[in-house]
């Protein structure tokens, strides 16, 4: 039986948090949740006790430590395969596999132009 714990920052700002916090909650997938911020002018020496890269989120299960989000929710899908995190079908999991490593390791210029902020006004 998986005993998660997800490590994240903010969920107003920190997209890499947000992403597999929403993978298990949207599946009613059971985690406690232990939000450490990360708002600290040289980073938050907390992190270290628990992140091997000093970021978030991280998963941990059990004795497993499992960092970057990505890994985070290929994990989850791999535990939890009637949560249909991936497709069934091999040729869409792929497209999706591809789709999600784009979007994780480009389209910098864009993030950093619109970062996430949900308390932001509408309109501003
Ligand atoms: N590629 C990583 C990015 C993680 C990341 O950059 N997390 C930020 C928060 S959104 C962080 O921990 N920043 C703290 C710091 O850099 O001190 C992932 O997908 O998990």
């Amino acid at each position: 039986m998986p005993d998660l714990e997800l490590f994240i920052g903010n969920k107003n700002y920190s997209s890499w948090s947000f992403r597999p916090w929403l993978a298990l909650r949207q599946n009613d997938i059971p985690f406690r949740e232990t939000l450490v911020p990360f708002e600290f002018e040289n980073g938050n020496p907390a992190f270290k006790t628990f992140s091997p890269t000093v970021k978030v989120p991280v998963l941990k299960d059990g004795e497993l430590t499992v960092w970057e989000s990505l890994a985070i929710i290929e994990y989850i899908a791999e535990i939890y395969p009637d949560a249909g995190l991936l497709p069934a079908d091999r040729f869409a999991r792929a497209r999706v596999r591809a789709a999600s490593a784009e979007m994780h390791s480009g389209f910098a210029a864009m993030r950093s132009a619109f970062p996430m902020n949900f308390h932001r006004p509408a309109g501003s």
